[in-house]
């Protein structure tokens, strides 16, 4: 196999699983998400600039 498809497959899983994290961690209950955006909040506190709707928060 193609280093370049091991290095996106990489990625791709290390990505989804940042998602997956964040959406299970936070219907569970195990982060704090005060608006319900399926992030959680530390997260959104700390990328601002990528989390738009981080501005629901104070
Ligand atoms: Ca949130």
């Amino acid at each position: 196999m193609d280093d370049i498809v091991i290095v996106i497959i990489g990625a791709v899983i290390l990505v989804g699983g940042v998602i997956l994290y964040a959406v299970i961690s936070t219907a569970t209950g195990m982060e704090e998400d005060e608006n319900n955006n399926y992030i959680p909040d530390w997260i959104e506190r700390k990328f601002p600039s990528i989390f738009k709707s981080s501005k629901d928060l104070d």
